[in-house]
């Protein structure tokens, strides 16, 4: 195994004061999103889409690294050059999605279980040869009356450990991400029980697999209310509950946890990453983000598939980039919030006056 390699480039990852864009959303979610603001979606707006995130001008200062889709990792920017090359042109990390989608659980209504093991090995060493470094494959996790079940947990870390290790084998750093969805009217002790027995399972699994702790990174949910439970959580609750779950369950040889956003808004997520960051406890690891929606929903609805809206929308991302990198070292304040919108409304005017 490529042990040292694969440790320096997990650091590289969670480099302080930086995170990680998740724009790996497969061409049907993307279709979702886009169709919600009237966007028509094809290859090549979400080639611009994904161009407009990827060459956002110092994007650089606060993120580390960026996921990719299949479709992405294989277009060419309007310039002709690769979207992976202009990513590493920014000094931006490549990685790509390589788990094939959560597929019903057979025998498990309800429950899913996240398939793209076969032919993995080979996809990796293709998506080397292009330039990703590393890679990421999500397990899907629902809180019901009797979900999850043990098969379903037990079945998706086993998934998760053998996904791992065929990463590492192809020099790739793995990052694991056990979603434990926020879907539902579960209290946040009920969340906390879940994603413990989850990373407890997922943990057992990377050992007994031989997987580098200290070449791979945890992408874990927060601990949180589900989003119809009556009793809502503090900031500070959530902080303190997510921390305490992730000291019981992840060893401290793990270089960093890259939380994903979850359906939290955007500010929201990122005043429970500082708060996290902010608490007094010592932390082994370092505690940053790999948001999809927490870090895009602003700029995809500044740009609205019109690319005379792309700076203002490339301002809105690299707005939001910038409060999460300043989470990520419990230095997020309201100014810094405040800085950054009133940024993006001056981009607006000036565009409608060129208008
Ligand atoms: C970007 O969305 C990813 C999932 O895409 P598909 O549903 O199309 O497979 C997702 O795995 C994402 O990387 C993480 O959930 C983080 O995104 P959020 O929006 O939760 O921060």
């Amino acid at each position: 195994m490529h042990l040292q390699s694969l440790a320096t480039g997990a650091a590289a990852l969670v480099e302080d004061g930086k995170g990680i864009l998740a724009a790996d959303e497969t061409a049907g979610t993307l279709t979702k999103r886009f169709e919600q603001l009237k966007i028509t979606s094809t290859p090549e707006t979400r080639r611009d889409y994904r161009e407009l995130l990827f060459t956002a001008p110092g994007a650089s200062k606060f993120i580390s690294g960026a996921i990719m889709y299949d479709e992405t990792i294989h277009q060419l920017a309007t310039s002709g050059k690769k979207l992976v090359d202009a990513l590493c042109d920014q000094g931006i990390i490549p990685g790509i999605k390589v788990d094939t989608g959560a597929k019903p659980l057979a025998g498990f209504q309800e429950e899913t279980i996240t398939e793209g093991l076969d032919g993995l090995r080979e996809r990796l060493q293709r998506y080397r040869e292009i330039g990703a470094r590393f890679a990421k494959w999500r397990a899907v996790i629902r809180i019901g009356d009797h979900l999850p079940s043990e098969h379903c947990i037990n079945a998706n870390a086993h998934a998760l450990g053998r996904y791992a290790a065929l990463c590492q084998e192809q020099d790739i750093v793995p990052i694991v991400e056990p979603e434990v969805l926020m879907d539902g009217a579960h209290t946040i002790e009920r969340c906390n029980t879940v994603t413990g027995r989850m990373l407890q399972a997922v943990f057992n699994e990377l050992y007994q697999q031989g997987v580098s702790l200290e070449g791979m990174l945890l992408k874990p949910n927060m601990v949180v209310p589900g989003n119809n439970c009556p009793r809502k959580a503090s900031v500070t609750e959530v902080a303190e509950t997510t921390l305490e779950c992730l000291l019981r369950h992840v060893p401290a040889a793990v270089p960093g946890i890259v939380f994903l956003s979850g359906g939290q808004s955007d500010v929201v997520a990122t005043a429970h990453l500082d708060a996290i960051n902010k608490l007094a406890r010592s932390k082994p690891w370092k505690i940053s983000f790999s948001y999809g929606r927490a870090l895009q929903d602003m700029a995809l609805a500044t740009w609205l598939g019109n690319n005379q809206n792309c700076n203002a929308a490339q301002q809105a991302y690299l707005n939001r980039a910038k409060c999460n990198a300043a989470a990520s070292v419990g230095k997020y304040t309201e100014a810094l919030e405040k800085e950054g919108s009133r940024g993006i409304a001056g981009t607006h005017r000036s565009e409608r006056e060129d208008d």
